[in-house]
């Protein structure tokens, strides 16, 4: 099979796949992807949708209406491109924490992941059909869960694949090799993600490994890799066909490095202004990969600011309605809290629940309710 992306890269001399520049200008036609202007048109209101449920989470937040939360904003092409180049029938993702852009384009459920943030676990589960699992926090069980998958789908002959992600953070985690290693032993369809967005909380992605990049880590486990710039949909979505039908047509792992920047906080508890480097952010302003995309669109004659204030403010009307649903609905029993792990309660988790019970009895208004 020839490939315009895939064995054209190398991961060694760290070069990476890009399709537009910053003003949305195609600087390499012989790269582009196979993408109708409508399809492109509906990724980004995909991107701007994501953008918008982070704005306003953010205003939630910051009244005392949700709790800690993590954005994708920055990252939205990456989640987008890759989740729209699945078949979502068969494949299953499993993704992180700092996943929203993808979870909406798999199909999950805006009420969900507000509910999700407002300490209801409830909100991880995805709509019936949506193969989405829940978020990991717990950094690298992602991709075991993942392979979980793919072996599964390896053993009973099924067409699907797997995917997973996690940031450059989690690729300095044991079990993201662990994970690799077995998929690789056993050639399983399954397509393993790095979000590199250069930071791991206050920790910068050179002082937590000396790797080049995140691409060549996978090499050890004989998996191929390639790196993309993942504030580039046309490229990020371009690479992700081909990885997807690489692995589909049974030629095992293979691991993407998405090239990004976090223009955020780590998480809503977090001021990234006591350790970012003075100017760093506004540096990355100018290659936020909704403006890149829009640039496009408007050439394009197809996109232009008065439907850019439409639909923005058409996005946070839907976050609104959602969010009212969330607060009428997110508070669960305190029953709820303990009785998912053991079949029968210990005599502590007894005790703990009759305190609890007692506590919210007198307070019942206390701040965050039953989270
Ligand atoms: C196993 C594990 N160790 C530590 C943590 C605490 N922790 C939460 S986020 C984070 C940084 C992860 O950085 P990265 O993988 O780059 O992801 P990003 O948040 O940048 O998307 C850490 C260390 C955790 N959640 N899980
Ligand atoms: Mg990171």
């Amino acid at each position: 099979m020839s490939y315009k992306y895939l064995n054209q890269f190398n991961p060694f001399k760290n070069e990476s796949v890009k399709v537009m520049d910053k003003d949305g200008n195609i600087i390499n036609k012989s790269l582009m992807p196979e993408v109708s202007d409508e399809e492109l048109l509906e990724a980004y209101k995909m991107m701007n949708k994501s953008r918008m449920l982070d704005v306003y989470q953010n205003k939630m937040q910051r009244q005392g209406r949700l709790l800690s939360f993590l954005t994708s904003t920055g990252q939205e092409a990456c989640e987008v491109a890759y989740i729209n180049a699945l078949d979502k029938k068969t494949d299953h993702y499993a993704p992180g924490y700092r996943n929203s852009a993808a979870w909406l384009t798999m199909g999950q459920e805006i009420r969900n992941i507000m509910l999700y943030w407002s300490g209801n676990e409830a909100g991880g589960r995805a709509p019936d059909g949506v193969n989405l699992l829940p978020p990991n926090i717990v950094i690298g069980t992602q991709f075991s869960l993942a392979t979980g998958l793919a072996f599964a789908k390896k053993y009973f002959g099924e067409n699907g694949i797997a995917v997973t992600s996690t940031g450059d953070g989690g690729m300095s985690e044991g079990e993201t090799y662990e994970a690799m290693n077995f998929a690789k032993l056993h050639e399983l369809p399954i397509i393993f993600i790095s979000e590199n967005n250069k930071w791991s909380i206050s920790t910068p992605t050179h002082e937590q490994t000396k790797s080049i990049n995140m691409a060549v880590k996978a090499v050890a486990t004989a998996i191929p890799s390639i790196k993309v710039d993942g504030n580039d949909y046309l490229a990020s979505f371009g690479v992700m066909q081909e990885v997807v039908q690489y692995v589909r047509s049974g030629g095992g792992p293979f691991f993407v490095e998405f090239d990004t920047y976090r223009l955020g906080a780590h998480s809503s508890s977090d001021s990234p202004d006591s350790y970012r480097p003075k100017g760093e952010y506004e540096e990355h302003v100018p290659y936020d990969p909704l403006i890149r995309v829009k640039a496009y669109l408007i050439k394009k004659g197809i996109w232009d600011e008065n439907k850019q204030t439409s639909l923005d403010e058409e996005q946070t009307q839907l976050m609104a309605e959602e969010f009212k649903w969330v607060e009428a609905n997110k508070n669960y029993g305190i029953e709820d809290i303990f009785k998912y792990q053991f079949a029968e309660l210990e005599d502590d988790h007894k005790e703990q629940l009759a305190e609890a019970k007692e506590f919210f009895a007198k307070h019942p208004n206390s701040i965050g309710g039953h989270h």
